[in-house]
């Protein structure tokens, strides 16, 4: 009987898992029954923007993460697609820092290549997953929202794309019960010109305090200020642009500092991160781990070691996103049709985990974290038939682009990078970052 595979979400990894089949079938294999559950109406994951926040038409939780006038925080050559190239998908090539919407464009343009949409249940809210030891497969629990129809259906395999950065990571301060003024989650952050005018405090100091700050100062904050908890971002921040040492509480619209100062503010931004969060899987399921690079209870990064049938995609802190994804998924497709066997023995599973965590923690230099990842891309992709690509090419622009956020944080975007899948330069964009008010498709595409 054909093995069937359950894929929980349609994001960009659960897309991954969804080509990878495809591509195995395209080249004559015989490939197991694939069913992808995805809770929005659409495709795209966290790139499938929605005004809505809180819940959305269903009463579920939003997940969209991302908000209006995002474009990509890393060069786009880094996450390329090795089998779909951006030259391929807008026949040419585009600048480096695509907006949201261009992104989608892209994403889509390789699944409707591959003719796969029929093989996803939209609006299917994946409710909870069980494992039969004796019959040795899951059972999972799907509320159709269409419907309004819960059903269960078996799978010998479950791959959980979910995703990880959509349950938001909330820190209370003393008076924020009492602040004065509009108080939101990164998660909830829809528009910048609802900022425009005000003084912003952002809490955190990764790539949301980065990019919702760069946001609201784009879009005519009057002053921002961010704060950190353990290390400041550090960059050359422009005049109106303060960062200060962490949070201690409010009274009132002021914010006061761990370093002794204070400062009114009109809105306060968390930036405070975001959960792994699987409200759908029991104990002996479900994955916990932090946001790093080297997750726990992850062979491979991708095979649950206390259930080697039950795979997760995208769990790892990013600096490779889309192409690793690619290539988990051509990985874990392979576990599935038996062209690569897992070791039985649990130790050996749990061996490999701690190897990469002891690896991870081997330092803390970015350029050592960003090849970390690269040499995962390579390992993975060297045991399957996804396009071997240049990861070092890749490495070398994620390096490019940390050194300049560092000479102008405010103008790395305008830069341009070569493609590690066609070789083709990047043209410069026609206007630069913090000039560019009109993010749409069209005025991006006119290069
Ligand atoms: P997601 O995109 O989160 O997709 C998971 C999918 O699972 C969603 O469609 C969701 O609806 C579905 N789902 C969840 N629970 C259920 C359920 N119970 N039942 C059914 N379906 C379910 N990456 C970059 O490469 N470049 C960037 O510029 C960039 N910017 C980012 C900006 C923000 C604000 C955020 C939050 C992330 C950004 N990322 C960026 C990283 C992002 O994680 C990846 O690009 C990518 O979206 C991850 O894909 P994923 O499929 O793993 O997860
Ligand atoms: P990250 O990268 O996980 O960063 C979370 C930030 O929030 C980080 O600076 C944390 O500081 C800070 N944090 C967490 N909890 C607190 C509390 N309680 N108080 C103050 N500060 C806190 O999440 P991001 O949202 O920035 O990025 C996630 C993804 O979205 C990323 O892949 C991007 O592509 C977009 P710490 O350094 O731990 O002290």
């Amino acid at each position: 009987m054909t093995k069937r595979v359950a894929i929980i979400g349609a994001g960009p990894s659960g897309l991954a898992q969804l080509r990878a089949f495809q591509s195995a079938a395209q080249k004559g294999a015989e490939i197991p029954e694939v069913v992808c559950f995805e809770k929005q109406a659409n495709w795209g994951g966290l790139w499938n923007y929605t005004w809505r926040t809180g819940v959305d038409e269903n009463g579920e939780p939003v997940h969209c993460s991302m908000y209006r006038y995002l474009w990509t925080n890393g060069p786009k050559e880094g996450l390329e697609f090795a089998d779909y190239s951006f030259e391929e998908h807008f026949g040419k090539q585009i600048a480096s820092y695509p907006p949201r919407a261009v992104m989608v464009d892209y994403i889509e343009g390789r699944v409707n290549k591959a003719g796969v949409r029929d093989w996803i249940r939209f609006s299917s809210v994946v409710r909870w997953v069980e494992f039969d030891p004796i019959a040795q497969d899951f059972t999972i629990t799907v509320h159709d929202m269409k419907t309004d129809h819960v059903y269960k259906e078996r799978f010998d395999h479950v791959i959980c794309a979910s995703g990880h950065f959509s349950s938001p990571n909330v820190p209370d301060y003393p008076g924020f019960d009492q602040f004065y003024g509009r108080i939101i989650h990164a998660h909830d952050f829809r528009d910048a010109r609802e900022f425009a005018g005000q003084d912003v405090l952002v809490v955190g100091s990764s790539y949301s305090a980065e990019d919702i700050g760069s946001q609201c100062w784009k879009y005519g904050a009057k002053t921002v200020t961010s704060c950190y908890r353990s290390a400041p971002m550090g960059f050359n921040w422009p005049d109106n642009w303060e960062e200060k040492q962490a949070l201690v509480r409010v009274e009132g619209k002021t914010a006061f500092f761990k370093d002794g100062t204070s400062k009114p503010v009109d809105a306060i931004i968390l930036c405070t991160g975001y959960k792994h969060y699987f409200p759908f899987l029991p104990d002996d399921l479900r994955l916990k781990t932090k946001n790093r690079l080297a997750t726990a209870d992850l062979y491979k990064g991708v095979v649950y070691v206390h259930n080697p049938a039950l795979f997760y995609l995208g769990m790892q802190d990013q600096w490779f996103t889309f192409n690793m994804f690619d290539a988990q998924a051509w990985y874990v497709r392979d576990i599935i049709m038996g062209r690569i066997a897992v070791p039985a023995d649990k130790a050996v599973l749990l061996a490999d985990v701690a190897e990469r965590e002891e690896r991870e923690v081997a330092s803390d230099d970015v350029k050592y974290a960003i090849k970390y990842q690269g040499a995962y891309v390579k390992e993975l992709i060297a045991d399957t038939d996804y396009p071997n690509f240049d990861v070092d090419g890749a490495c070398e622009a994620f390096f490019e682009w940390k050194h300049h956020k560092a000479d102008d944080i405010m103008a790395f975007r305008n830069h341009s990078y070569k493609s590690v899948m066609t070789g083709t330069m990047a043209p410069a964009h026609h206007t630069p970052w913090k000039d560019a008010l009109d993010d749409s498709m069209e005025a991006y595409l006119r290069n």
